[in-house]
């Protein structure tokens, strides 16, 4: 099998010009675009193409992740995943996500809305930007793309073709299964040393309860085909403005389970909060963190219930005459699935939490916090509410179980 050819800023423009869905954006000649590539993620190349009124992001995944400089192979499909998962989720939910101009399969190339001034969610929040769209954007968009993509929607045949593709993707799910669900929970491995960390890391990987909660989670994302997930829904997955916010790079898509996208999210906000002391005083920061969780669950229900109240799909379509009773039937039927939801929300948060601070995908969060002593008492009081939540008996009532932390 040949592989593609990395990209240069000529080679780029050459493949530019001979591709009408591309060259048909800028006015000028293509040899005077503005060519640079600014990938900062950790599997894929991205490049900047500017002209005088228009720009482009497109996005070259090589056969092995960018972050081990050519060692660890992986396969370019990631990229045609992403694609699929892109079109999948602007058809739910439109403007959730960049549009897509063009897919080069042989040259694993993807060209994409160049989004500006839109910057990353995860520097957003260590500025200390506010972000008064944010929760409503995800928690509809989440909302849609999820209960889109699920029996409550599609009927089988629509679905099963979907999950068949996608159950493909298992380079990227093994990352996941890997680096998201086991060694971090584990000793060894590329592990970072935390010595100011050793008790809560040790108690994370010796506490029964812990560790089983861990497991029948990571069973819940193996198993369920409920609907199709984003796959790494952090915050450096989307890329906002006060005014519009976006979700970038789904090449993760999967079918699991809806609260392994929710919980994602949620876990990485909860991060942030708790990296907030480092960055000034933002006390009043965090209690906006801590509000925009909550509001994204809250959107996210009151969004699916009415999407569930109109569907077509299981549990959602009308029975062919009336039944007494039903509606009232089915209406609890769908608080019970969103209780569910809930309970995996909350797990995955968790371990979301715990993975970025013991596991080797470390975030800039705290990475960029230079004192090693600040940066412990960040993390310390995050694992600590990572630690209780895995280890909690019985189901969360509500998503305040998640937020229910003091600020520093
Ligand atoms: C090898 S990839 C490491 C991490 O970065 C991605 O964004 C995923 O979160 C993955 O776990
Ligand atoms: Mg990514």
């Amino acid at each position: 099998m040949t592989h593609p050819a990395a990209f240069t800023a000529d080679s780029l423009k050459a493949y530019i010009a001979a591709t009408p869905q591309l060259s048909r954006h800028f006015d000028e000649d293509i040899s005077t675009l503005d060519v640079s590539e600014i990938g900062d993620g950790n599997l894929n190349f991205v490049f900047f193409v500017r002209g005088k009124t228009a720009a482009l992001a497109i996005k070259q995944a090589l056969p092995f992740s960018r972050m081990s400089k050519g060692t660890r192979a992986l396969s370019c499909d990631r990229l045609g995943f992403e694609t699929r998962a892109l079109q999948i989720f602007a058809k739910c939910a439109p403007d959730l996500v960049p549009a897509i101009f063009h897919y080069d399969e042989e040259r694993s190339l993807m060209a994409q809305s160049f989004l500006s001034p839109h910057i990353i969610l995860r520097k957003g929040l260590i500025e200390g930007v506010s972000y008064p769209r944010l929760a409503k954007d995800m928690g509809q968009g989440l909302a849609r793309y999820l209960f889109g993509t699920s029996d409550f929607a599609l009927q089988p045949s629509e679905k099963r073709p979907l999950v068949a593709d996608f159950t493909r993707n298992i380079e990227l799910c093994e990352i996941t299964e890997r680096l998201v669900f086991t060694h971090p929970f584990m000793d060894g491995y590329n592990n970072p040393d935390a010595p100011m960390l050793g008790d809560k890391i040790a108690r994370i990987r010796s506490d029964a309860r812990l560790q089983l909660r861990l497991r029948e989670l990571k069973l819940r994302f193996l198993s369920r085909t409920d609907a199709l997930l984003h796959g790494d829904l952090h915050s450096g997955s989307i890329m906002l403005t006060p005014e519009d916010t976006k979700v970038i790079d789904p090449e993760f898509a999967t079918f699991g389970p809806m609260g392994f996208d929710i919980g994602m999210l949620l876990g990485n906000l909860m991060l942030s909060y708790f990296a907030q002391p480092a960055y000034g005083e933002r006390a009043a920061y965090q209690q906006e963190i801590l509000t925009m969780i909550e509001t994204i669950w809250s959107e996210f229900v009151t969004t699916f219930r009415d999407l569930a109240a109109a569907g077509q799909g299981v549990l959602c379509a009308p029975p062919s005459g009336e039944i007494e009773g039903f509606d009232n039937l089915r209406a609890a039927a769908i608080e019970a699935y969103l209780q569910e939801v809930l309970h995996d929300t909350i797990g995955y948060a968790a371990v979301e939490m715990i993975r970025r601070i013991t596991g080797v995908a470390q975030i800039i969060d705290f990475q960029e916090i230079t004192d090693a002593h600040v940066r412990a008492a960040c993390e310390k009081p995050a694992l600590d509410h990572a630690i209780a939540l895995l280890t909690a008996t019985g189901k969360p009532e509500a998503i305040n179980a998640l937020t229910a932390v003091k600020p520093a």
